[in-house]
């Protein structure tokens, strides 16, 4: 198998794009077309200040370094929930992450759940009795955190590592549920509005196979176990049978995926901007947050501010 761009022996096979590239040319590839999603979809510029919430794994580290590499001006953010697993998950990707910015340069935040509000994301969890359900709390903590060190830090825009096997089941379980509110608020990009940073997502359109081969290549280090609380998730199951889709059709999830942007894009789903609109007046009265609860938000009810 010989790459399609020079004839040096190929490192990957992309059936869906139907090429074949060598280490080098997949390696440039992958940059370039980073950066052809970032202007497609108008996400950020060069001038903007950018905040990438990083966790160690495969996608947030390649995000990082191709980010740097196109000269962008990029701080990380690690969350440390404090899943001690026998792989102790949190502090491992902790150290992974540190490590690359060390080495890179680059400027990282650090929250530490536990010692911010006094317990981990699955003590949180416990305690509220939804011990199944910690990947619920884990989001919820999450999304303040990220938001609240968007804000504090003034930054343009904040980043997360989404891939198209992220995005596609994202798309299956909103569309089995018709949860119409978050097919709305699902695009690659997402406008800034009162109290919300803007959201970007660079990597919506690549296959994880693709981040994984460019993590691989350019010899990053990265946590490769999953988050223990992962396994069971449905989000699993719909991969899979993503995969089984594509095996059968090579461009599945491309497919599937463009075709409902298109779609959106075409007014056929409503766009989140109104949603994010209705938020303006309400914000909770202990971290300022905005919020759809008529008192404290549910991040201050969960952590017992209020
Ligand atoms: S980190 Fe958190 Fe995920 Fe772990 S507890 Fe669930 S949501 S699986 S992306
Ligand atoms: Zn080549
Ligand atoms: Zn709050």
């Amino acid at each position: 198998m010989r790459c399609h761009r020079c004839d040096n022996r190929a490192a990957i096979r992309m059936r869906q794009h139907r090429i074949n590239l060598c280490r080098e040319h997949y390696l440039e590839w992958f940059v370039a077309q980073t950066q052809r999603f970032i202007e497609k979809y108008a996400m950020f510029t060069r001038s903007e200040r950018l905040l990438l919430a990083v966790s160690g794994g495969k996608d947030s580290l390649a995000l990082w370094d191709v980010l740097g590499r196109l000269g962008y001006n990029v701080d990380g953010l690690y969350i440390n929930l404090g899943i001690d697993s026998a792989d102790d998950y949190s502090n491992e990707s902790q150290r992974l992450t540190e490590i690359f910015a060390r080495e890179r340069g680059m400027n990282l935040h650090v929250v530490n759940v536990a010692g911010e509000y006094g317990e981990s994301v699955p003590q949180m969890a416990q305690r509220i009795g939804r011990r199944l359900r910690t990947c619920s709390t884990c989001g919820l903590v999450k999304r303040h955190e990220m938001n609240r060190i968007a804000t504090d830090g003034g930054y343009d825009v904040l980043l997360t590592a989404h891939n198209l096997d992220d995005e596609t089941a994202f798309l299956m379980a909103n569309t089995f549920s018709w949860s119409t509110d978050l097919l709305a608020r699902q695009y690659p990009v997402l406008k800034e509005a009162p109290g919300f940073t803007r959201k970007a997502k660079p990597f919506c359109r690549f296959y994880e196979r693709e981040t994984a081969a460019y993590a691989l290549l350019r010899g990053i280090e990265y946590i490769e176990e999953e988050c223990p609380y992962a396994v069971g998730a449905k989000q699993l199951e719909y991969k899979a049978l993503i995969n089984r889709f594509e095996e059968e059709k090579p461009g599945f999830k491309l497919h599937f995926y463009v075709g409902f942007l298109k779609a959106r894009d075409s007014g056929a789903i409503r766009s989140n901007e109104q949603e994010a609109g209705n938020l303006e007046t309400q914000r909770c009265p202990v971290c300022g947050q905005p919020t759809t609860a008529q008192d404290a938000c549910a991040f201050c009810r969960l952590v017992n501010r209020r």
